[in-house]
């Protein structure tokens, strides 16, 4: 690791390697299924803090057969009301710096994502997923609420509708349907999960800066706002993207044949 990582920090519960302009974060807990306790959650937090310059995409993985078992439920049973809202916004907090942090982030998944493993995945901009991946909102069958910004970003990906028949009846989705219903991008059938979003990870880091950053921060905006507000958001985004000279570069080279097709 380079050497302006303090990396000694992290919890062992969380492991992390660079590997050139990609960052790979690891949730090391199988033992618990990789259930995410307070010290997962804010060593997730310093990693995205801390993540170098140069780094042009994010991984998020799990060890072991499960991505995450979700909220370590053994950590919840203490809160009272005012400490489950700080709890809550402490969730809020870290899951929007994922997703609106340094790079895009790719989650790798397999076995259970369930209850606030959903919800990290789901701050994530792209699923890749196992064949055997479920996953699922226990949150309705332990008489608590999702906390983790689920609410918000789960409807997005799904629907409502979907999130209410997860939770007030405790369905579990499978790979095959997840991918069907958009919940993950992409399903890997044969082949390790992580060398796909490898993959896609080192596209990621050859994309312009400007339009990695528009599709992270802008994109999830526009959406938020009314058509009205949102065109002209568009309009601006799309004026200071190309205003940029790697823009001009790279159409330069599309038209000079230079550049790859679509597809290739
Ligand atoms: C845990 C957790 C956890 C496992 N918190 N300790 N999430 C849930 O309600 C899901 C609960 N977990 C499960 O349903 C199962 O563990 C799994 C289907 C994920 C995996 O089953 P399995 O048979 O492989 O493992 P296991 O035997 O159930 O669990 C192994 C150990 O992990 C065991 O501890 P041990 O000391 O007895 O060995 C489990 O207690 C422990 N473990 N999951 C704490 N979640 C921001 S709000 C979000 C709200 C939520 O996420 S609620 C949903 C919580």
């Amino acid at each position: 690791m380079p050497g302006n990582w303090h990396l000694d920090e992290l919890p062992q519960s969380l492991e992390v390697n660079r590997e050139d302009e990609l960052l790979l974060i690891g949730l090391n807990r199988p033992v618990k299924r990789n259930a995410i306790s307070d010290e997962v959650l804010l060593g997730i937090e310093r990693v995205i803090d801390q993540v170098p310059a140069g780094i042009r995409a994010v991984i998020i993985y799990g060890n072991g057969p499960h991505f995450s078992a979700g909220l370590d439920l053994s950590e919840l049973q203490e809160h009272n009301a005012v400490e489950g809202i700080r709890h809550s916004r402490m969730w809020h907090r870290v899951l929007d710096k994922v997703q609106f942090g340094p790079a895009p982030v790719i989650a790798v998944l397999q076995g259970a994502v369930v209850g606030g493993g959903l919800e990290l995945a789901s701050s994530c901009h792209i699923r890749v997923a196992a064949p055997d991946t479920f996953f699922a909102l226990p949150e309705g069958q332990r008489g608590i609420f999702v906390g983790g910004g689920g609410s918000v970003r789960i409807p997005r990906l799904i629907g409502m509708a979907r999130m209410t028949d997860m939770m007030l009846t405790g369905r579990v989705y499978q790979a095959e349907e997840a991918e069907r219903i958009g919940l993950i991008q992409y399903l890997v059938r044969d082949g390790s999960p992580l060398e796909k979003a490898r993959e896609l990870a080192q596209k990621i880091a050859g994309n312009a800066p400007m339009t990695n950053y528009a599709l992270t921060h802008v994109l999830p905006r526009i959406m938020d706002t009314g058509q009205d507000q949102a065109m002209i958001m568009e309009s601006l985004m799309a004026a200071i993207a190309q205003d940029a000279p790697e823009a001009k570069k790279r159409l330069e080279d599309f038209l000079a044949g230079r550049a790859k097709k679509v597809g290739e």
